[in-house]
């Protein structure tokens, strides 16, 4: 028997197990233990539980020498482990009542757990997710990542404004990594190249160390568990006695504090690129860890680099780690001599890109000054790159290629250096080809694909909404939480009066918990009667938050001037950050926040319209508001998300979307049926065309009485009564630069929201097209993106 195996787990056993851990680990005796210690003792009581599968897993994949994934991505947006994990070794309940027993709750515990924050939003939550079905899939497989000392920013409400303070996360230990100070890499940066003998040498003129944590990543039942490899940097020079013997104590750390900032801080910004310095480094220290750990295991039990492909699958999520083909390309020739023109090849058939927006202002190009100074041997491959590019494909169009008007454009690096570029909604996949890269997918049409993004049913029904996750299983047994196709067996019971009733029920009861969080952390009341309409996602313009905000003072007029009419009573919910330096993102939550303040005091409204916003939301507090959602608003302008996944999990969870046919959005309407979807709004192509109109606005206000009042409901500070003029700036950007279109949007939508209230007067009907909705939305589950990602461009199969 395996020595590692542990003992079958009874409640006693693990009772006896967490006070082992608080004896021996956290060195603390029960009658003097905090929360904070129990949390120790029970996440280390848990991941040992972890342990024995972690390593099964990774001996199968030596013993079996199976093809690895190598998932490389700038963010990962983890949130907290601790229940998740418990509940994917089949810990849940044990865990709880092993801890009631010792005078402990457990959500009470696992609650003093900090969210791991190491992402902005969709991009980092979707590596996370990914993760955990990887696992899940028993798909071999590596996240690396950086382990940021602070991760995305903590918001908080000063007088309406966003004020940002920075996250500590690892203030505390952090339970879940090992350190591996033995597995650490030397990254240079700048310096100069020299030829030597036929081969080029680069000397850096500056160098970290890139030094190992590691987080294992348990998939569902326990049966698999992979390996999350973030890399901290650390100086490569020692502390300067000498100088601090001198009495020269803050030179003496320089080369610790310098080389630390790396891996200091996540940068906040998800949509706009700035040509920073430090953010290069960053992208090329996680890289370049990555590759040389990944030809590292690879040249552990093989000698031919001209096989990596067949062991190796790199994907990079976005083009932050796109200096992966010129970094393997470099290892491959300079310092294993293959030649450039098969050192390419074998990049290109390793590597996959995943885009994740059309945004222009987002995409990444680097100047080539910068390039050339921080990593000149990468900048000379990279033109030879371009060279090669340009000389297989002679035709190719003068204004197409990597290294243009002096910036090296880096969606142009990743595209021609992968087999694969994958967008992450069908419609986005479509842009991708029609308008990000046209030229590039003449040459290569069958390079760019489509895999619709998906999200963990584990976390996001099972976890999050314990109340439907249990009437799920009673209905159609357990088992749908890894075959989330199964979801499909509810719908003969979505006939059933009573299963309608059920299903209703655990949503009211998880809005009548969200209804007292609500009350605590916003001290607003509202009813859980009420329509919960959910807009959380983070701050940007083509999101639309502006619109949302703009229908709701239009509601507010209009209970103000029928006071007798007949109102569905509506709680509008707002959650999201805004990247520090976003001023016309920060200007809207600034009003959001107004608007609440008007509404929520106003005693015409009382319980028919309230609005909150609780402040930093991040990955736990969605798990508390999903599950309490009745509307989801999924209202970008059409063509600018390029799939969205709170969408849903918000569906999943028994939502309605009120939405435009944008990103995921087309699908899941797809899905869960045109008459369960309140759809409004132009389409990418309308949009497109509207904008060719210049007075787009000023015509679509002119046809809209309600909006006109709205914007003179703004213009005369109504909302802004300390300072009257706060809203101009708004209603000047509405009537003039309208460039995401929310005037023209503005009736149709208003229009929607109607439907959605006649709907919302028929609770049974209503619940029929919730319940239809969980029902049908099994194809969203990030297992069917994982097979479609290891089938179409991993080339790998499961183990298990
Ligand atoms: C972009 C940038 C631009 C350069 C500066 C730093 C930085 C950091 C992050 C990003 C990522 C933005 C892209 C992103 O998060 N896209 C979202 O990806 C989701 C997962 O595919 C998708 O559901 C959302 O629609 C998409 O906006």
């Amino acid at each position: 028997m395996n020595a590692l195996a542990p003992q079958p787990v009874t409640q006693d056993v693990f009772r006896s197990e967490i006070l082992r851990h608080l004896t021996f680990t956290v060195g603390k005796d029960a009658a003097h233990a905090s929360v904070h210690d129990w949390r120790m003792a029970l996440s280390h009581a848990l991941r040992d539980r972890i342990v024995a599968p972690w390593f099964s897993a990774t001996r199968r994949t030596w013993a079996e020498d199976r093809k690895r994934v190598y998932y490389l991505s700038m963010e990962f947006l983890i949130g907290r482990i601790l229940e998740d994990a418990s509940i994917n070794v089949g810990l849940r309940e044990i865990a709880g009542a092993a801890l009631a027993d010792l005078g402990q709750d457990f959500a009470s515990v696992a609650g003093t757990e900090p969210d791991a924050a190491l992402g902005n939003g969709g991009l980092g939550r979707l590596a996370a997710c990914y993760m955990e079905s990887m696992a899940t899939l028993g798909c071999p497989a590596y996240g690396y990542g950086i382990r940021y000392e602070h991760g995305l920013f903590r918001q908080e409400f000063n007088g309406g404004h966003q004020v940002e303070f920075a996250e500590d996360w690892l203030s505390q230990k952090h339970p879940w990594e090992f350190e591996r100070p033995e597995c650490a890499y030397d990254i240079g940066f700048k310096g100069q190249v020299e030829v030597k003998g036929g081969r080029s040498v680069w000397h850096p003129g500056e160098s970290v160390r890139a030094s190992a944590f590691d987080t294992p990543v348990v998939g569902w039942a326990g049966r698999w568990a992979n390996t999350l490899r973030l890399w901290a940097a650390q100086p490569t020079q020692h502390f300067d006695l000498k100088r601090f013997n001198r009495g020269e104590y803050t030179a003496a750390a320089e080369p610790e504090t310098l080389a630390r900032t790396i891996s200091r801080v996540l940068y906040p910004e998800d949509t706009t690129h700035e040509g920073k310095e430090l953010r290069l480094k960053q992208e090329f220290f996680l890289t370049s860890a990555a590759i040389q750990d990944i030809l590292r295991r690879y040249l552990d039990t093989h000698s031919d680099l001209r096989a990596l492909p067949s062991k190796v699958a790199i994907q990079m999520n976005d083009t932050h780690p796109a200096l992966a083909g010129p970094e393997l390309i470099r290892l491959l020739t300079d310092a294993h001599g293959l030649p450039f023109e098969e050192a390419i090849e074998i990049a290109r058939s390793c590597l996959g890109y995943t885009n994740h927006t059309l945004l222009p202002e987002a995409l990444e190009r680097w100047s080539t000054w910068l390039m050339g100074n921080v990593l000149p041997r990468h900048m000379q491959i990279i033109e030879r790159i371009d060279e090669d590019h340009l000389a297989s494909h002679p035709k190719r169009k003068h204004y197409v290629g990597i290294v243009k008007h002096h910036e090296v454009r880096m969606g142009e690096l990743a595209f021609i250096m992968s087999h694969r570029v994958n967008g992450v909604s069908a419609l986005h996949s479509d842009l991708v080809k029609e308008r990000l890269f046209p030229e590039l997918h003449a040459l290569h049409p069958d390079r760019i694909i489509n895999q619709t993004n998906g999200v963990t049913p584990r976390r996001w029904l099972r976890m999050a909404n314990p109340a439907l996750s249990s009437l799920v299983t009673n209905t159609i047994g357990s088992g749908w939480e890894d075959h989330l196709d199964r979801l499909r067996e509810l719908e003969p019971h979505v006939e059933d009066r009573g299963f309608r009733d059920a299903f209703a029920a655990a949503k009211r009861a998880n809005k009548a918990a969200t209804s007292n969080w609500v009350a605590e952390t916003t001290g607003v009341r509202v009813d859980p009667g009420a329509l919960f309409d959910v807009q959380i996602k983070r701050l940007h313009e083509y999101k639309r938050q502006l619109l949302n905000i703009l229908q709701t003072i239009s509601e507010w007029h209009e209970i103000r001037e029928n006071p007798q009419a007949d109102f569905v009573p509506r709680v509008k919910i707002f959650g999201g950050k805004a990247a520090p330096g976003y001023v016309v993102a920060k200007e809207i939550i600034h009003l959001i926040n107004d608007v609440a303040e008007v509404i929520n005091n106003d005693p015409a409204v009382g319980d028919r319209l309230k609005v909150v916003y609780p402040a930093n939301y991040n990955v736990s507090m969605a798990e508390r508001l999903i599950p309490a959602s009745d509307l989801s608003e999924q209202i970008s302008t059409a063509g600018k998300e390029a799939s969205g996944t709170g969408n849903m999990k918000l569906a999943l969870n028994g939502a309605l979307t009120i939405g435009t046919l944008d990103g995921a959005n087309v699908e899941i309407r797809d899905h869960v049926g045109a008459e369960n979807f309140f759809l409004f709004g132009l389409t990418a192509h309308e949009a497109v065309e509207r904008r060719n109109d210049p007075e787009h606005s000023r015509h679509a206000i002119e046809a809209c009485e309600a909006l006109q009042v709205v914007l003179q409901l703004l213009a005369e500070g109504r909302f802004s009564p300390d300072q009257t003029d706060r809203y101009l700036g708004i209603v000047d950007r509405v009537w003039h630069h309208d460039y995401f279109l929310v005037a023209s949007d503005f009736a149709a939508y208003r229009d929607a929201q109607r439907r959605v209230d006649d709907a919302y007067r028929d609770p049974d009907g209503w619940a029929r097209m919730a319940a239809l909705n969980t029902a049908r939305m099994g194809f969203f589950s990030s297992d069917r993106a994982v097979r479609g990602y290891m089938k179409e461009i991993w080339k790998t199969t499961s183990a298990l």
